[in-house]
């Protein structure tokens, strides 16, 4: 081993060992890649949007400006309140960052708006659906905002450790509110909890039943609910909706952090609501920093990071090996025909790997 620690983290972008110097042009890479770094840092939204491409990207090369980009970011992230926003297609969820990201920007002269759309689904159909920008035009006009349509997750980790690296980038440009739309349908609410801060589930107003769905899984997991569209006809239900939901909320007690969430009523399209959204939101966080239940969770979800990359590396390194990439095919053989389970196949191949 050499004399400097296995464990030793580039300062740098000059000290990251892994910008292969035989590459041909390599010295420019490290110093395209440090002015790049310097120009995120300084808040500079194009050098912003090539390193997010960078960390999306699955060419080795950028791998490896992405590996330097991020050690000499990560130090310098962490600053932004993050939000995470999901709800069933056609809900609002874009029409709602676009009023309250305008109410935002008025309320707070201070707050600068990262929006990022991240689609579950687009892991596994590979076509990732574009976060509609159009929606947010008037948003987008300002220089205190960044809408970043849907990540593409070409590398290991897909699309939520791109997001989760472009939420880093953005902090380190300076955004201190982060906005995450899960779009399409999928593994929202587990994608959004190993992203985010606070979970915003967006609901409409509907009967007893309809909510019934709403009560089961989501409701130990949401922050935040509101129902939108209440406006126009849908008042009165609204008003209904909202105290059946407040009421099954009472019955739950969160022990993880003692929150009880808040149920709103608002309009996106008429931007009603939106300060009782605010101080739903700066409550949450609030509570959050004072009981350290923040710091957890976001320690939490590096953890879970650090542990589903080394699982990710694992099996990549593993299977460019040839004589395991075999055993891990004849496993993948057996596994087909019905003949050992998965779990036992893969304890068979770790056993054989650590033996
Ligand atoms: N009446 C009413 N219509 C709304 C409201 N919010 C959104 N809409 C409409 O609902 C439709 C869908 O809105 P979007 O904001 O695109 O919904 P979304 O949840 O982002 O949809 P996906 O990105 O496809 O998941 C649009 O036609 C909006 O104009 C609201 O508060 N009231
Ligand atoms: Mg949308």
């Amino acid at each position: 081993m050499s004399k400097k620690s296995a464990l030793h983290i580039a300062k740098g972008v000059e000290d990251a060992p892994f910008i292969n110097p035989k590459w041909k042009g390599a010295k420019r890479l490290k110093q395209d890649t440090e002015s790049l770094a310097e120009a995120v840092l300084q808040g500079d939204i194009t050098a912003l949007s090539v390193a997010i491409t960078i960390a999306e990207s699955t060419s080795p090369e950028d791998e490896f400006r992405c590996r330097a980009l991020m050690n000499r970011l990560h130090p310098e992230s962490g600053g932004a309140f993050r939000i995470g926003i999901s709800g069933v297609p056609g809900v609002g969820k874009s029409t709602f960052l676009e009023a309250y990201c305008s109410f935002l920007l008025n309320h707070d002269p201070d707050a600068r708006i990262a929006v990022l759309a991240v689609d579950p689904s687009s892991e596994w159909s590979k076509g990732s659906i574009l976060g509609d920008k159009t929606r947010m035009e008037s948003i987008g006009k300002s220089n205190r905002v960044f809408i970043r349509p849907s990540a593409s997750g070409g590398r290991l980790g897909g699309v939520a450790r791109s997001t989760f690296e472009a939420v880093t980038l953005c902090e380190a440009a300076g955004f201190n509110f982060i906005f995450v739309e899960t779009v399409g349908v999928g593994q929202s609410e587990t994608v959004v909890s190993k992203l985010t801060d606070c979970f915003l589930f967006l609901a409409m107003p509907g009967t007893g039943d309809e909510l019934q769905g709403i009560k089961k899984g989501i409701m130990e997991m949401a922050d935040v609910i509101a129902l939108n569209k209440c406006d126009g006809d849908r008042v009165q239900q609204a008003e209904q909706s909202a105290i059946e939901l407040q009421g099954a909320l009472q019955l739950m007690t969160r022990t993880q952090d003692h929150w009880q969430p808040p149920v709103l009523q608002i309009s996106a399209l008429h931007a009603t609501g939106m300060e009782d959204m605010w101080s739903a939101l700066d409550r949450f966080k609030r509570h959050g920093q004072l009981n350290g239940w923040m710091d957890k969770r976001r320690s939490a979800q590096q953890e879970y990071w650090f542990k589903s990359t080394i699982g990710d590396l694992l099996f990549e390194r593993m299977s460019a090996k040839e004589n395991w990439g075999k055993e891990r095919d004849d496993l993948l053989a057996q596994i087909a025909k019905g003949k050992v389970s998965p779990f036992e196949a893969s304890r068979l191949l770790m056993d054989k790997i650590l033996a």
